[in-house]
């Protein structure tokens, strides 16, 4: 299988250079053709425009910031979907919502091309590390020609059901992280507001039952209240937006929705999801 990809950001540059080192022949596309350097140095192609990678690839993937990017990038100004696709499969690993997945499922489909929706959990240390967890939606027999790629960009990946199916599932563990940061933002505050070292106080959380890679990760930024970005909040306010919209209206759901949306407006969306302790702390 020769890979296409489009999309050089934070997640998809470690992704992509995982697939050269296990030995895929790959060319990129990227609307900053810049950020395709470092890959380019290690073996891969480039073309100037996305629909240029069909005479390269038997795969195309995305890993791109949102459902505008993925719509111009497939239907839009960048117009990826041409009849020299037929045949082949596009693959998008970025996070939209599941109406946008099937979106691009109808589209690919007119084109004679097979998709998955397949977005990942996991930031951008387990994409280094080929760690990501990967939610498919699309037709079984596609996830099962394409499963060894997922082996080499994930540590587990499983086919959930229809088109749309992976985008789900990804907005429901994105709003359990969304909680989870939150939940641990304010505990170390109100601890904190009660005279208890926030050091101490997250000792307690790491070592107890509720202690996660999450709090232990997060762990140091806290302490250092310094949020450089593992996963960018910007992307967790739009996951709690698209969840929203999607019929997440629980009392926790709406909270943090409205939580991260008061993040963005105060300007930490390039900062880390944790810097929403900002918001508590006024740090
Ligand atoms: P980044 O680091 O913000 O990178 C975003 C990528 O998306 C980058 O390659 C952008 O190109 C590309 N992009 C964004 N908008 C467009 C449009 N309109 N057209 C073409 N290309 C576009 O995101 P991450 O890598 O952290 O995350 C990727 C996904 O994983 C996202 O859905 C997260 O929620 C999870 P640029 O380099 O700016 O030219």
């Amino acid at each position: 299988m020769k890979i296409g990809w489009i999309g050089l950001g934070h997640m998809g540059i470690p992704m992509a250079a995982n697939l050269l080192k296990a030995g895929y022949q790959l060319t990129v596309w990227n609307r900053n053709p810049q950020k395709a350097q470092e890959l380019l140095d290690m073996g891969a192609g480039i073309v100037e425009k996305p629909a240029d990678l069909w005479k390269h690839s038997d795969v195309v993937i995305t890993m791109v910031s949102d459902d505008q990017a993925v719509k111009d990038i497939y239907t839009g100004q960048y117009q990826l979907l041409t009849p020299e696709a037929e045949g082949k499969i596009v693959i998008d690993m970025s996070t939209v919502s599941p109406e946008t997945s099937r979106f691009l499922a109808e589209q690919s489909a007119k084109h004679q091309l097979s998709f998955l929706d397949a977005p990942v959990s996991g930031s951008v240390q387990p994409a280094r590390e080929g760690t990501l967890i990967i939610m498919v939606g699309g037709e079984k027999s596609v996830y099962e020609r394409v499963k060894p790629l997922f082996d080499v960009l994930g540590k587990m990946s499983l086919h959930l059901g229809d088109h749309g199916s992976g985008s789900k599932a990804k907005l429901a563990i994105n709003l359990l992280l969304g909680i989870t940061v939150q939940g641990i933002a304010e505990t170390v505050q109100y601890a904190q507001n009660q005279g208890i070292d926030p050091k101490e106080m997250l000792t307690i959380i790491n070592e107890a039952a509720v202690g996660s890679a999450i709090s232990r990760g997060k762990t140091p930024s806290i302490l250092a209240g310094e949020y450089p970005a593992a996963f960018p909040l910007k992307h967790m306010a739009k996951d709690l937006r698209l969840a929203h919209e999607s019929g997440a209206l629980s009392p926790l759901a709406e909270s943090v929705y409205a939580s991260y949306q008061a993040a963005l407006q105060a300007g930490h969306g390039d900062e880390d999801v944790m810097a929403i302790m900002r918001l508590l702390n006024g740090k």
